[in-house]
């Protein structure tokens, strides 16, 4: 099967390729060569603790092992923090927050896309009642993509949207209601509440709920994004990251500092503007994507 992360990582994988072809097997890499290794995984914006430990690997190798042993380090990194969400036994239901622009309407009408071709039945909720555009735009996806939406005309309060979704989803048997919430920054704390209100009222209606909280998280936005990946999994209970706008940014190598600082697994890549461009995520397709590895 092709790469599903090729594409995406096509500029991660430039900004590394230099540094790779230096480590040829057979020839212990000398200091040189491991600078430009390091300076490389800094320039694709894998953090510097990572990329120490990185390095501390690759040092170690045998002279025939450097790139082998690398991508293995990277997708223990990436694998430590994978987790399989809980079992549920009716609507499960995914929360979905991050900050302004980050991608959350586009992933939840990619996330709609993708369950329902796996055969689930799919419920989206307009909980960002901010701005009325915002509705529009969830609505247009939902019809786009053919999954039934939940929405209150006058936009709302948000822990109402999310409510009626879970009565309806409840009501009608649906698999998977998907919350799209408004942008926030961690630190506006009414924002912050709202959500933990958005939680409370769902747990109302589905006692376990929400059974994920997504954080989508910009890509572009380099270690940034982690500060903002640590708030969220501390104040919003955050269980996994959707990773955006891979494509068009050589920061690919993030994805390791997330793991390994900040211990959230990925669950999802967002590979492009379309509804189908969405991969789940895999360790070792994603290292081989990074690294330029042929994947078998
Ligand atoms: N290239 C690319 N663009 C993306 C991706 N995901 C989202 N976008 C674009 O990013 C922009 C913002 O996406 P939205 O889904 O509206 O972001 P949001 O987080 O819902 O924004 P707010 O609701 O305003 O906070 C849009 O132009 C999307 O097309 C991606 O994976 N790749
Ligand atoms: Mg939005």
């Amino acid at each position: 099967m092709a790469n599903r992360f090729l594409r995406a990582l096509s500029r991660s994988r430039d900004r590394l390729s230099g540094a790779l072809s230096a480590l040829v097997p057979g020839r212990r890499p000398d200091s040189e060569t491991i600078e430009e290794l390091e300076a490389a995984l800094l320039a694709a914006d894998v953090g510097p603790t990572t990329t120490a430990a990185l390095i501390a690997v690759v040092e170690r190798a045998s002279d025939s092992e450097a790139v082998p042993a690398l991508a293995a380090e990277m997708v223990a990194m990436l694998s430590d923090v994978e987790t399989t969400p809980p079992e549920v036994s009716g609507p499960r239901v995914v929360l979905v927050v991050g900050v302004n622009g980050s991608g959350k309407t586009t992933s939840v009408a990619k996330l709609a896309r993708f369950h329902s071709a796996g055969g689930e039945r799919v419920l989206l909720a307009a909980a960002d009642t901010f701005r009325a555009a915002a509705v529009d735009q969830l609505r247009m996806w939902a019809d786009r993509v053919g999954v039934e939406l939940v929405a209150q005309d006058d936009g709302g309060d948000p822990a109402a949207v999310a409510f009626d979704a879970c009565q309806a989803g409840l009501a009608r048997g649906v698999d998977r209601i998907l919350i799209d919430t408004a942008g926030r920054l961690h630190t506006q704390g009414n924002l912050m509440q709202e959500l933990e209100k958005i939680r409370r009222v769902t747990q109302k209606v589905i006692p376990d709920a929400p059974h994920e909280v997504l954080l989508v998280l910009d890509g572009t936005t380099g270690q940034n994004g982690l500060r903002q990946a640590e708030e969220f999994l501390r104040s919003a209970g955050v269980t996994g990251i959707i990773l955006t706008k891979l494509d068009g940014t050589a920061r690919g190598g993030v994805a390791l500092t997330i793991a390994r600082q900040v211990g959230l697994p990925i669950h999802f890549v967002g590979t492009g503007e379309g509804d189908t461009d969405l991969a789940s995520f895999d360790a070792t397709e994603y290292v081989h994507g990074l690294l330029g590895i042929a994947t078998k």
